[in-house]
């Protein structure tokens, strides 16, 4: 199968299609072996390139391992079946509502004052709570479809984020303001690990912490493991929140995850949340997922309970 190519513009080399898709290198190899698929082009210098049609199919393939199908189910089939596959588990589909699908059409169609308008109209309508549940969360998932699909382009993605971080922070802004110096706890440290870029859950999730009447310290994304570390003393933090997408290889997350765990003191409490499959498996003691953005409310409380405060 192997064909030798200059390289030029007939494929995607490992480490990057890799890096978008969210896979490790080594198991693009291992799929190679085991079931036939990638099958990479050569070029002259032997370096593996993959054709778009193969990258076209090894998203919606992560997509469907994302959500629990299993390799040796989905590499063997055709696009054609994958899709259908896709399809009838409700990969990749969006629940009707009009109102959001309007919302993607302003930003496809260019129209970028009339879209941050119309998020302004929501989140002051809405208020926070019903804002990050109703909107922000159920938009960026049908972002994240569309531009899989391949109906929006990635400079839509980052005109959508930055467009919803400004709307999320000016929401935010008297409530953190209010909570400042009031001793509130949790005190909640939040951030994502090197990686992993996506910086809309842990906002999100800010968002119903402060809700709850935490005071939030917020790092950004992709903090080192160590100023992690460090900046947990400094603030006397109790509860150190990350995000994980499902952009992020499952191994890269397990790893940081148990490194985290092992160099913080048992008193701070871990808590993961996103759409990332490492999620779902076992983690290390110590680690608390929680399922969605509605139940940090109850988790907070329940922390509360148990520090009695
Ligand atoms: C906006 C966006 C971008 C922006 C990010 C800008 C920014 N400053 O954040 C840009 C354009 C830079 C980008 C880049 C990439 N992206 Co992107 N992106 C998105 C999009 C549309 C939203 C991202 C986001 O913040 N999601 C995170 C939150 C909102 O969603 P969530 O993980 O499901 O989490 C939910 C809850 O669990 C909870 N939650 C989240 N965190 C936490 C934390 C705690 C403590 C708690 C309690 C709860 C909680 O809140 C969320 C709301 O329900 C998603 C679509 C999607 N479905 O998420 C794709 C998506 C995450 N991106 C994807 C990919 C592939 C990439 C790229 C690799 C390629 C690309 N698109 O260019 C790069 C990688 C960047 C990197 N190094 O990490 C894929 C990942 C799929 C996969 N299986 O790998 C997605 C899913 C799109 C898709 N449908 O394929 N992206």
């Amino acid at each position: 199968m192997a064909t030798q190519l200059d390289g030029v513009g007939v494929g995607i080399g490992i480490g990057a299609i890799a890096h978008e898709i969210g896979l490790t290198k080594d198991t693009l190899r291992v799929w190679e072996r085991r079931y036939g698929f990638p099958q990479p082009l050569r070029s002259t210098g032997g370096e593996r390139l993959y054709p778009q049609e193969q990258v076209t199919k090894l998203r919606l393939v992560k997509r469907l391992l994302d959500a629990g199908h299993r390799p040796s189910k989905v590499l063997p089939q055709s696009i054609a079946l994958l899709q259908q596959l896709a399809e009838d588990s409700g990969v990749g589909q969006d629940a009707p509502d009009v109102e959001l699908d309007k919302m993607v059409e302003l930003l496809r169609s260019g129209r970028y004052d009339d879209f941050r308008f119309e998020l302004l109209k929501r989140a002051t309508r809405e208020g926070l709570a019903h804002f990050v549940l109703d909107v922000a969360a159920p938009l960026s998932a049908r972002i994240g479809n569309a531009w899989a699909a391949g109906t929006l382009q990635v400079y839509h993605e980052h005109l959508f984020s930055e467009a919803m971080q400004v709307t999320l922070r000016s929401l935010m802004r008297p409530l953190s303001e209010a909570l400042r110096g009031r001793g509130a706890h949790p005190r909640v440290l939040l951030t994502t690990l090197p990686g992993e870029g996506h910086g809309l859950g842990i906002l999100m999730a800010e968002a119903m912490f402060a809700l709850a009447g935490c005071e939030c310290i917020a790092l950004g994304v992709q903090t080192p493991p160590q100023d992690i570390i460090d900046a947990i003393p400094a603030h006397e933090v109790d509860v150190l929140a990350l995000s994980f997408s499902a952009s992020v290889p499952v191994q890269s997350v397990v790893n940081g995850l148990t490194d985290l765990r092992q160099a913080l003191p048992a008193k701070v409490a871990i808590w993961v949340g996103g759409s990332s499959p490492a999620l779902r498996r076992k983690l290390p003691d110590g680690i608390l997922t929680v399922n969605g953005l509605a139940p940090i409310e109850e988790a907070v409380a329940e922390w509360r309970q148990n520090a009695m405060l």
